[in-house]
């Protein structure tokens, strides 16, 4: 069930608000700020489960110029050390010289982490983001 809530804010903080949430395709305040709440609460239960087994997933995207074999093999290599961690890969030929990689890794938050970790610190690697993903399930 919805609630209503009031909240008070600087004239200054809402117009930058409002235009920001414009800019990113929001129509409405509320859809905005249920996904900043999510993205916090999602934020908060990966740091509180960081030591524990529960399941999490993560997607981690990865740009780097595929004429490094050794760069390639390199990010291949972490990948098969935990074959049951990587769901997916989609791997996107960006140009002639550079390639983007989005995996979807599953398992525990601190192995998946690490994995990530490793994955975007590789020399060559020009981008590397990791996002902690979540069912959604608690967060409606
Ligand atoms: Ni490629």
């Amino acid at each position: 069930m919805l609630q209503r809530i009031g909240v008070s804010l600087e004239e200054s903080l809402l117009k930058q608000f409002d235009e920001d949430i414009t800019a990113r395709g929001y129509t409405s305040r509320s859809e905005a700020l249920r996904d900043l709440i999510r993205e916090q609460l999602v934020a908060r239960r990966w740091s509180d489960s960081a030591d524990s087994s529960a399941e999490q997933v993560a997607v981690v995207s990865l740009v780097y110029e595929h004429d490094s074999m050794d760069l390639a093999r390199r990010l291949t290599a972490i990948q098969h050390r935990d074959p049951h961690a990587v769901v997916s890969a989609l791997h996107v030929h960006m140009d002639h010289h550079n390639c983007l990689e989005v995996l979807i890794l599953r398992g525990a938050a601190r192995k998946i982490i690490s994995l990530a970790e490793q994955l975007v610190a590789v020399r060559g690697v020009k981008f590397g983001k990791v996002v902690p993903a979540t069912t959604g399930k608690d967060l409606t």
